[in-house]
């Protein structure tokens, strides 16, 4: 048995955590060692992520595990949110600052991709319901800035793992959200990447959950805990390592991934690419499973933090907690918004974007002084729900399943007031799964490499099992 403990990287919108998974009486414990706050990061009219700011953050995090793991460290597993990618140039280093997914420059570069290929082709293809956030599109608006076509691009967690020492792939469940992914094969789409005019020799080489990609190297082997760890590729996209956290029969049970975004959906084993699964917004992406992540990206507390951040500007710093909180009490409220206008997924002067979309729905606005922000609040949470529920609604017409429950797995499952909003609309008991899902699905995948051979079906038999171990210390919905 081996007692060395292991660390998971979770990289998210809003901060970045680093985690410690060690044996008590051979069960294993998580602790969350270090969190670093992130977000977009605006500059000469664009938006990019703090990637220096990140990698500082995880050493420092790092070298908290190595103080707290003198028993050594296994290996570090990485994952995050999807889409968003470095170029390499040829020693390895990021050519520039990684753009954020949210940057309009992809609109226009997704109308010049339709002129290549439509988007039912590249959704029949690929299963990717064609997001302008996704890798594909942010490619051509490299190619249309006149950047290199040929240069090696990696995703973002997979780039964080070659920068501890690993080697430059995508990992499967990561690679499927870029748009270029054959749903059949599971490998990159050749004819899509060639009609685009995008390159396959910039391509990583695709990997399995599971893999690992090399050994820690550079300084901080010098630290004993750190002597010989190994680099795995959990599942590298946040959400479907979230996903992996569920131990259960999923059959019967929609999920809600909530974080910045609510992926709205279930599991699936085979992909479903029809029109009417495209027109509805619905993407088949990668699971651990061997199946499909089918679900659909709902805005999610991404407006309530871009109000705060503008009502924070104008010094009004409010505690999240209280916030919603107080949004419980308010009855009635002015109207619901359409989650879903493109509008609301864009950085900046949110809550003047939410009155627009009141407006849209020919409800009253709401006076943003100082102490209506729970109104905000609460106009975003009944309007979640009431997305939700039109999802779901979807979701069992296109599934034909009908389902009993509803599991709500990261930040948004401890919000008492969104599940209650949430039952309500969808009719549906909602229950919650790990709040940490992602953590927990990465450590789960990390923990199976230990019994069975990542791409083998065993292997998401033993991530299930090791996920069942792991929740076992999950706290009350509360
Ligand atoms: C959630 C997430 C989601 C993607 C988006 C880019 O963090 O990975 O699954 O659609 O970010």
């Amino acid at each position: 048995f081996d007692k060395r403990a292991h660390v998971a990287i979770d990289l998210g919108a809003e901060s970045c955590r680093v985690s410690l998974l060690q044996w008590r009486n051979e069960e294993p414990e998580v602790t969350m060692l270090h969190r670093v706050p992130n977000g977009p990061v605006e500059d000469i009219g664009h938006l990019y992520w703090p990637l220096n700011r990140i990698l500082s953050g995880v050493e420092e995090g790092l070298r908290k595990a190595a103080d707290a793991a003198p028993e050594g460290i296994a290996s570090i597993g990485v994952d995050g949110w999807a889409v968003d990618y470095v170029r390499l140039s040829e020693d390895g280093k990021p050519v520039s600052a990684p753009f954020c997914y949210r940057d309009e420059r992809t609109v226009s570069a997704k109308t010049e991709a339709e002129t290549r290929v439509n988007a039912g082709e590249m959704f029949r293809r690929t299963g990717a319901q064609p997001l302008r956030i996704n890798t594909a599109y942010q490619l051509i608006a490299d190619l249309l800035a006149g950047n290199e076509r040929e240069t090696p691009w990696v995703l973002l967690p997979e780039y964080v793992l070659h920068w501890l020492g690993g080697r430059r792939v995508a990992e499967y469940t990561n690679a499927t959200h870029t748009g270029l992914v054959n749903v059949e094969s599971g490998d990159w789409c050749e004819r899509t990447i060639e009609l685009l005019g995008l390159s396959l020799a910039a391509v990583p080489e695709i990997v399995p959950s599971g893999s690992v990609v090399g050994k820690l190297s550079g300084a901080l082997t010098s630290l004993p805990a750190f002597a010989s760890t190994e680099l795995i590729a959990p599942a590298c996209h946040d959400t479907a390592s979230a996903i992996a956290s569920i131990d259960e029969p999923i059959e019967h049970t929609a999920y809600i991934v909530s974080g910045t975004w609510s992926l709205v959906g279930t599991v699936i084993e085979k992909p479903v690419c029809s029109t009417e699964a495209q027109q509805a917004g619905f993407t088949n992406q990668g699971a651990v499973s061997g199946g499909y992540c089918f679900h659909r990206n709902v805005n999610g507390m991404w407006m309530l933090k871009q109000c705060m951040e503008h009502w924070a500007a104008e010094g009004r710093v409010l505690d999240i907690a209280e916030l919603i909180a107080q949004a419980g009490n308010v009855d009635p409220i002015p109207g619901l918004i359409d989650v879903d206008l493109p509008e609301l997924l864009l950085a900046g002067n949110m809550s003047a974007r939410i009155n627009e979309a009141l407006r849209l729905a020919g409800s009253n606005t709401i006076d943003d002084s100082a102490g209506h922000e729970p109104i905000f609040a609460r106009v975003i949470f009944a309007s979640l729900a009431h997305g939700y529920a039109n999802t779901l609604r979807n979701l069992e017409s296109l599934t034909g399943r009908t389902f009993e429950q509803i599991m709500i797995l990261g930040g948004g499952s401890r919000n008492a007031l969104l599940r209650k909003l949430t039952e309500k609309s969808t009719g549906l008991p909602v229950i919650c799964g790990e709040v940490e899902g992602s953590t927990i699905g990465n450590f789960a995948v990390q923990l199976a490499t230990r019994e069975a051979q990542p791409g083998t079906p065993g292997f998401a038999g033993s991530v299930r099992r090791w996920a069942h171990r792991l929740g076992s210390h999950k706290e009350a919905c509360a």
